[in-house]
């Protein structure tokens, strides 16, 4: 996809599109096709989080996302099984699409902080991989399985 900013334990960051109107702010906007290659099935956001507190400590096995601060600032914590790497969201034209089994955790830098995410599926809890072993387990099978 367009505007690859790089990764993060594999997963890519977006510059997603902006457009400023002189003295008004700013707007932002994302595509399936264009920016995401997944339709978007579910928009969520989570806010109210005291700063300090960590929220995820899971991975997906089919869901792909696409996470985005527009206001605040929060800290994703990405680990593929392999590498752990995180990013500090604190701009609103930064997305972080996670499109493939990786573990996340988010920790709030600022109170207030907002996380919105495009989903490409509905909710299903027995999508989310909720232990860490489980997980490791999981990606090691995946990795023999395309051996
Ligand atoms: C993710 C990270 C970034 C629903 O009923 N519908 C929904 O669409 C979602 C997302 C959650 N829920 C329920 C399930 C739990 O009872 O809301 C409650 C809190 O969910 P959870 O503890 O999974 O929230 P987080 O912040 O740990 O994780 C969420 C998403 O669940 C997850 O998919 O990738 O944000």
């Amino acid at each position: 996809m367009t505007n690859t900013e790089g990764t993060v334990a594999g997963c890519g960051v977006i510059r997603i599109r902006s457009v400023a109107t002189p003295g008004e702010g700013e707007l932002s906007f994302f595509e399936t096709g264009r920016d995401i290659d997944f339709e978007i099935k579910r928009i969520y956001y989570i806010y109210g989080v005291p700063e300090g507190i960590c929220r995820g400590f899971h991975a997906h096995k089919e869901l792909k996302q696409l996470l985005f601060c527009p206001y605040g600032e929060i800290r994703l914590i990405l680990d593929n099984g392999t590498v752990r790497e995180e990013i500090t969201l604190n701009d609103p034209s930064i997305g972080v699409v996670i499109d493939k089994p990786t573990w996340r955790e988010m920790l709030w830098l600022k109170k207030d902080s907002a996380l919105c995410v495009a989903a490409s599926e509905l909710y299903k809890e027995e999508d989310y991989i909720r232990d860490y072993g489980e997980f490791l387990k999981y990606v090691g099978q995946e990795k023999n399985e395309s051996l």
